[in-house]
């Protein structure tokens, strides 16, 4: 069995910022940090320095407050990438760099391997001279012929790289050939061996255990897998199998925290069936299953809920076949309440009465806020903002509906946006607006009566809140 040290890096911070619709800002990014350090991952990949001078600020902020963990910085083979992320007091960088026909066609407007091999000695070379330590990646590794990948891999050496990082960019590799991939690496390259794998084909794991098998010790993970498409290793996941055959040891107890965190700051769910993590995965169902594990729960169960911090629950499927049934078991009516904009979050007490139709207090299922405030008679003269520009990490939508049979009656403005990007539209009721998330906006009253409803796609209005920038 391998019993050599199996090293986490997790890059929730920086591929899972590449899955659709997520942008984390500086305080999540934080609040990730901290959450990862205590389920005990030992290295993590923070952002791409390079890109902007906002997000070379951020991960300057995030270098000088973070310490007990090793932080790298993302970086393109190019002196300004690697400049930037000198500048940010990261220890590791990782450069990158891609080398087959492909990427010469499409990414290097066909310029030359000799041009390629340039960039990347000096960019390492650079990162070196200043005292960082460097992981090279060859990007879309698994598409790279063999005699390519060794030649690049060895400038990067010659150069001086730390560490050597095969990437399955597409998703693409079948274990076996990414067990041969990294097996020729270790021969080649005399340094650790790091894999970053995509799960185009949900293979990243069995790839990931492949590599740790022809002997990478560094597999790069993201919190529930997110990244780029179908996304990279899902960090709970590896954490289990590694604990499971390869001796490595995890704070399981922080787990749920991580999830519900990823859950708030990327406004999205964990699947129930989640290995590890979702809510059902130590719950049995069925009466023979039931009947074996309440023997003895191992009829049913390789882990023991106990280590990941869960509780092993039996809940026999009642459910008859049809709608009717399910219904009549979960159905329950609940009473909305009046309440002032005191709990909200940037919000004041305006004119007309706000009512909570449905959130986490009402039902503790829901997966929606939805609020109405009803303007009873006209408030022109009275009228004084009541919200200010805030942003949801989820869609929302707004409603206006007049009191008038056809909807009309209520004019009403809303606000995109922010700075110069500011635009403000007045108009008149029936109206619906999709908010997607993350879109800075706010909305008021001008005129006339009737209902403004809004629909945010999260159980919890304070929780679905983005630290906007005036919020800062
Ligand atoms: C990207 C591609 C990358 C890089 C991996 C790495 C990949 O930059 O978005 O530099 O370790 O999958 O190849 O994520
Ligand atoms: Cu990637």
């Amino acid at each position: 069995m391998n019993t050599k040290k199996i090293l986490i890096l997790d890059t929730t911070l920086r591929e899972g910022e590449q899955a659709s619709g997520i942008c984390f800002s500086i305080h999540e990014k934080l609040e990730l940090i901290k959450q990862l350090q205590k389920f005990g991952v030992p290295h993590i990949e923070i952002g791409h320095p390079g890109i902007s001078e906002s997000e070379l600020a951020l991960c300057k902020t995030i270098c000088a407050s973070v310490s007990g963990v090793d932080l790298l910085v993302h970086a393109r083979a190019c002196e300004q990438d690697v400049l930037a992320a000198i500048d940010t007091k990261a220890q590791w960088v990782g450069i990158w760099a891609s080398y087959n026909d492909i990427s010469l066609a499409t990414k290097f407007n066909n310029k030359s391997r000799a041009w390629i091999k340039d960039q990347v000695y000096a960019a390492i070379l650079l990162a070196k001279k200043n005292g960082l330590k460097v992981r090279f990646t060859i990007e879309d590794a698994s598409r790279t012929e063999p005699h390519l990948i060794a030649e690049l891999g060895m400038i990067a050496v010659q150069a001086g790289a730390d560490r050597m990082s095969l990437a399955d960019t597409v998703g693409m590799w079948h274990p076996r050939d990414c067990f041969k991939a990294v097996q020729h690496a270790i021969a080649q390259f005399n340094c650790e061996i790091e894999v970053h794998l995509h799960n185009d084909l949900g293979l990243a794991q069995a790839n990931a255990i492949a590599a740790i098998d022809a002997g990478a010790s560094v597999i790069d993970t993201s919190i529930l897998g997110i990244g780029e498409r179908a996304g990279i290793c899902d960090l709970f996941s590896i954490s289990a199998t590694l604990e499971q055959f390869y001796h490595q040891a995890y704070h399981w107890q922080a787990s749920q925290n991580l999830v519900q965190l990823i859950q708030r700051v990327g406004g999205f769910k964990c699947e129930p069936h989640h290995p590890i993590v979702g809510r059902h995965v130590f719950t049995h169902t069925s009466k023979y299953h039931i009947k074996a594990a309440l023997n003895n729960p191992k009829a049913y169960e390789s882990l023991n809920p106990e280590r990941y911090g869960a509780v092993r629950k039996n809940i026999l499927n009642t459910l008859e076949r049809g709608a009717q049934q399910r219904f009549h078991n979960t159905l329950h009516v609940k009473k909305p309440f009046v309440k002032g904009a005191s709990e909200l979050l940037y919000h004041r007490d305006g004119v007309g009465a706000r009512w909570v139709l449905m959130d986490d207090r009402i039902d503790e299922r829901s997966s929606v806020y939805i609020i109405e405030r009803i303007f009873d008679k006209d408030y022109q003269h009275e009228y004084s903002p009541h919200v200010d520009k805030h942003a949801h990490h989820c869609d929302s939508v707004f409603a206006f509906m007049g009191n008038h049979p056809d909807g009309t009656g209520l004019t009403v403005s809303v606000t995109f946006g922010i700075g110069d990007e500011e635009s403000t539209e007045v108009f008149s009721s029936p109206a619906s607006v999709f908010i997607p998330a993350h879109v800075i906006h706010s909305y008021q009253y001008v005129q006339g009566t009737g209902r403004f409803l809004n629909f945010v796609l999260s159980p919890n209005y304070n929780q679905s809140l983005v630290d906007t920038p005036q919020a800062e």
